[in-house]
């Protein structure tokens, strides 16, 4: 990578032949090196096997024999194994990996001088110690004579990859620290950036050696991680269903559009202010904001803009490079809007298609308040039905709507040519079968609209087109704000147009 960071496949493939076979395809798919898992072969003869495995590498090569003891699958005698590693590093081998416990042995096992280098690895599948404690682990590994050290830990919880980025900053030789798990995910995609070794990234979905690897299509195609660097900016959507955000998708291909050092990685995250509070050292550059954060994130900022004041929601979150204070924004507003007035024709003569109508708005969240403010702006009467009435009441009371609960947005026979917006995540993937708003009451509306926009047309829409109705994906919205939200972090002025056939491209 541009930091120097490697791009490793585990090959866990059973067979010498089978590992050969998914090495070749590991370097088509452009992997640095590979690490050769000796331990998910079912037959291993170390004499025979290793020769072949070296012979034939194309790409710098780990070897590597994980004991059962340390989560891996080789269940043998120890002494054997070392032997096995041993070979491998007279053989050949770039690096041999052995387990902290294991790595005195190994080392006086090596031939003076080998040309292999010693990884001395530790793995904690429980969770991640305090940085003090892993300080004091990295320099009882440092004191083994390792060449490079590796450290994986368990992520809790995602502020615990802050202790897994110091360990990268204070390390003294190079250094492997990586979190596993879902909440670790960012550890592994941001390592170039604090100057780690190496990441793994799997031959395939279900193809892990450890939980949370991304596949190595990832690495490369969505992150690009090959060019990121210290100097790269991190930006991010912060959320509780980030993993089915197209955001990293879309964003990432925006900083190559327009020749940018961003990066931008899913935060997943279970508490926000907590997140905010814990990650404001890292001079992380901006953030889009999801489900259910829009509202706390306003909170949270140093300045808020008066469009998004007025509104009491923010999606985007920049951090002004002037005095490095974050100031929130919404894109929400304008692109849902403008999106539901292109499909009823477009503003004419000044005129919004919605003045005068009725929006009826599903949720109460940040979105809702977003399309609920700018229909009441734009002349309309927003109606707003939630499954927590007092929401719904206090929305209705700021935008100067009316509050409904859900049984009576069922029976509701709403006045022609009017709209409704779902803002739920209701229907969302992998819940495609579900929808907010039973067929039958569908057709009293003119255009019904849907903020979810995984899949493009969820069951609400489709419902309504099936009844005649016009309609309009989320996909409208989520192009528009993300376009206008990419203008804010890169703080100039966008090739919109461009941008948005990008998005009908990759999407
Ligand atoms: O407001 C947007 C946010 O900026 C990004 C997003 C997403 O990636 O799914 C959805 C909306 O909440």
């Amino acid at each position: 990578c541009g930091g120097g960071c490697y791009i490793c496949v585990p090959l866990l493939a059973g067979s010498i032949s089978e590992m050969l076979r998914e090495m070749r395809i590991a370097h088509s798919k452009g992997a640095d090196m590979v690490e050769f898992r000796l331990d998910h072969l079912t037959e291993f003869e170390p004499q025979a096997d290793i020769p072949i495995l070296l012979q034939e590498k194309q790409l710098p090569a780990i070897i590597t024999c994980r004991p059962v003891w340390e989560g891996g699958k080789y269940n043998g005698d120890d002494d054997d194994r070392i032997s096995a590693l041993a070979l491998a590093a007279e053989l050949g081998a770039d690096f041999v990996d052995i387990e902290m416990q294991k790595a005195s042995e190994l080392i006086s096992a090596l031939q003076k001088p080998s040309r292999a280098k010693v990884i001395v690895s530790h793995h904690n599948f429980d969770c991640t110690p305090s940085s003090e404690e892993l300080g004091c682990l990295v320099s009882k590994m440092q004191s083994t004579g390792a060449d490079i050290i590796k450290v994986v830990t368990t992520a809790r919880s995602i502020t615990d990859v802050i202790h897994v980025f110091q360990v990268l900053g204070r390390s003294q030789a190079p250094t492997i620290a990586l979190a596993m798990g879902q909440q670790g995910l960012i550890s592994r995609l941001l390592t170039p950036k604090f100057g780690g070794f190496l990441t793994f990234g799997s031959m395939a979905s279900g193809r892990e050696s450890a939980p949370g690897q991304p596949t190595i299509e990832e690495l490369q195609d969505i992150y690009r991680l090959p060019r990121v660097g210290r100097e790269t900016e991190v930006f991010g959507i912060i959320g509780q269903l980030v993993g089915y955000s197209k955001s990293p998708l879309i964003h990432n291909r925006f900083f190559q559009e327009i020749g940018y050092d961003g990066l931008y990685v899913p935060f997943l995250v279970h508490n926000f202010k907590v997140f905010f509070g814990a990650f404001h050292p890292l001079n992380f550059t901006g953030f889009s904001i999801s489900i259910p954060y829009k509202e706390v994130a306003l909170e949270c900022c140093d300045e808020v803009e008066s469009f998004a004041k007025a509104i009491g929601a923010v999606n985007t979150v920049v951090r002004r490079r002037s005095d490095g204070k974050f100031i929130g924004y919404n894109t929400d507003c304008e692109a849902a809007v403008g999106a539901i007035e292109d499909g009823l024709g477009g503003v004419n003569d000044g005129v919004s298609p919605l003045f005068n109508k009725l929006v009826v708005v599903i949720g109460a969240g940040g979105a809702a308040k977003a399309i609920a403010f700018g229909a009441k702006q734009r002349g309309a009467h927003p109606l707003i039905a939630n499954r927590h009435y007092d929401r719904a009441q206090k929305l209705a009371e700021a935008v100067g709507g009316t509050a409904i609960t859900l049984d009576q947005l069922y029976e509701l026979q709403p006045s022609p040519g009017s709209v409704l917006a779902n803002t739920t995540p209701i229907g969302m993937f992998p819940n495609e079968n579900e929808t907010p708003m039973p067929k039958s009451v569908l057709k009293h509306y003119s255009l019904v609209f849907d903020v979810v926009y995984t899949p493009k047309v969820t069951r609400l829409l489709t419902e309504a087109e099936e009844l005649g109705l016009c309609v309009v994906s989320g996909f409208e919205m989520f192009i528009r704000q993300a376009i206008e939200q990419f203008s804010l972090f890169v703080a100039k002025p966008v090739p919109k147009q461009q941008l948005r056939e990008v998005m009908l491209n990759v999407m």
